[in-house]
């Protein structure tokens, strides 16, 4: 009796659920490029290529291991393009008696497996992803009963669950959060480590001319490539942001400085979400890092907070609100999503850098995201599912469940304030402050209104006008209706019109 045990795109790591237990002389692997996936959204090309050829190294490495692996290459003949056509396939050609599968990162693909059973006649066993630290089922428990599920309790919970940074029952250094340490801007001196490029071989060479000859008119450049493809460069990555980058990581976490798309981060969010690299290990290694003296306690818990608090908070949302949260426009936002952002064509500076270095590396670091990018779609008040279509497609490290709360939650508020407790808008002077890219701007951040003033700034008070039912009653922005109100008739008038004179235009 032998088992077919999938592994997906997203779930290379060998202690996957799916193959615990796993007899090597019976058992099949199977792994597929397919169709399917690749397109159903246009995925930048670079994401392409580092899912495929890190599943290849991955599949020759369980070979190596003694395993029977069944890989489908994109191109193979009879590939059905699909994963549900490929496990009835390989079904058909093995004569398993049973499917095991690890839970996947995305409601849709998880219907689909649950069609499986029926479509092949044969049973079919879909495990937990414990590669997560807290179980579906722990979320829920955790969520239920709660008024407001606030990422900082959750997170709380979870120091105290897993005993990380503690002191007994106390949090290490008295607080929990360090995070108003952690919003230095730029300054002129910033000596930034040049990021671990790993070089290609000749799987990744083949899978780049394969993307290229596929999916050339997907969004992204294909080169420059330099992401870790096996679990040892991926941990290669992560031991080389420990040792260069943690210290300053936490200081200019929300930095941006034109011409540095890399910053302090650790760039290790492509490799957690496909398996090279484990939540639990990134965590020891930051915990560390502090106890040995090699990283002040705001960068380390900055880091931790991250994996340990938002990323399990995160994916705990996406399947306690799936599928009806990707319905959601709490603001009923209904603009199309400007052509620039796939050009870059656009004279706001902070814009074009954020989305040229996008297109290039298929990573942009979370303040980029949010407070340029996205903060940008809020209030020109941009259709969610196109803002969600984007965010999904150029980034290598988004997959549904960590990039929808995301940008439905954070970024658009478009949960009417399940994830976040307000939205998070800003003008020209947050993107000033935090980076330099207004000193080669067309527009001027000083201005509010007028041909030459910064769009942000009079979209922001144009925003909170035009959401004044549905946001006035929100405490954490009361004030900003207070101020909004005591300006003069006129000047309301002026940011009326100087918006959607800027809005038409888009
Ligand atoms: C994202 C992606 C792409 C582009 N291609 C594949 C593929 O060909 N085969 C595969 O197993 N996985 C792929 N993935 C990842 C899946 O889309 C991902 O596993 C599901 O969306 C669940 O997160
Ligand atoms: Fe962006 Fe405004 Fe600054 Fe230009 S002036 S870079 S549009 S924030």
């Amino acid at each position: 009796m032998s088992s077919l045990r999938i592994i997906l795109g997203d779930q290379l790591s060998t202690s996957i659920s799916s193959l615990q237990g796993c007899d090597k002389t019976e058992d099949i692997i199977l792994m597929c490029e397919v169709w399917e996936e690749a397109t159903a959204v246009k995925h930048h090309k670079k994401k392409i290529v580092l899912i495929f050829a890190a599943m290849r190294h991955f599949a020759r490495q369980l070979q190596d291991d003694g395993y029977r692996v069944h890989y489908i290459q994109l191109d193979n003949a009879d590939n059905s393009g699909s994963f549900g056509g490929e496990v009835a396939r390989a079904l058909k050609h093995y004569q398993c008696t049973q499917v095991i599968a690890t839970e996947p990162g995305e409601y849709r693909v998880l219907q689909s497996m649950q069609q499986w059973q029926s479509d092949t006649a044969t049973p079919v066993e879909i495990r937990s992803d414990h590669r997560f630290m807290c179980s579906r089922q722990n979320f829920s428990q955790w969520a239920h009963g709660r008024k407001q599920m606030r990422m900082e309790h959750f997170y709380h919970q979870m120091r105290k669950d897993h005993n990380i940074l503690m002191d007994g029952d106390k949090p290490i250094g008295g607080q929990w959060n360090y995070d108003s340490d952690n919003r230095k801007p730029p300054t002129q001196n910033l000596v930034i480590p040049a990021p671990f490029k790993c070089a290609n071989d000749e799987i990744t060479q083949q899978v780049t001319a394969l993307v290229e000859k596929h999916f050339g008119d997907h969004f992204g450049d294909i080169a420059p490539f330099h992401f870790a493809v096996t679990r040892e460069q991926a941990l290669q990555v992560l031991a080389h942001f420990i040792d260069q980058r943690l210290g300053n990581f936490g200081d200019y976490q929300d930095a941006m400085v034109e011409g540095e798309p890399w910053m302090y981060h650790a760039h290790i969010s492509f490799y957690l979400n496909i398996g090279l690299l484990l939540p639990a290990e990134c965590i020891k290694a930051a915990s560390d890092a502090y106890q040995q003296n090699n990283a002040p306690l705001n960068a380390v818990e900055g880091f931790i907070r991250q994996i340990l608090g938002w990323r399990e908070y995160i994916r705990g949302i996406y399947w306690l609100k799936m599928p009806d949260y990707a319905e959601q426009n709490f603001l009923q936002a209904r603009r199309p999503l400007p052509d620039f952002y796939w050009t870059g064509d656009t004279d706001m500076n902070c814009l074009h850098q954020c989305i040229k270095e996008t297109k290039h590396n298929a990573y942009a670091h979370h303040i980029q995201r949010l407070m340029v990018l996205g903060n940008f779609a809020l209030l020109a008040g941009i259709d969610p599912d196109k803002v969600n279509e984007w965010f999904l497609i150029v980034y290598a490290d988004a997959f549904e469940w960590v990039e929808k709360p995301n940008v439905s939650g954070m970024v658009l508020f478009a949960d009417g304030g399940v994830l976040a407790s307000k939205p998070y808008a800003a003008g020209g002077n947050y993107i000033n402050k935090m980076s330099n890219y207004c000193q080669n701007c067309h527009y001027s951040v000083s201005k509010k209104t007028g041909d030459k003033a910064c769009p942000f700034n009079y979209l922001y008070w144009d925003f909170i006008a035009r959401n004044r039912d549905k946001l006035s009653n929100n405490y954490r922005i009361a004030m900003m209706y207070r101020t909004y109100d005591r300006m003069s008739e006129e000047k309301q008038h002026i940011i009326a019109h100087d918006s959607q004179r800027f809005l038409d235009r888009l």
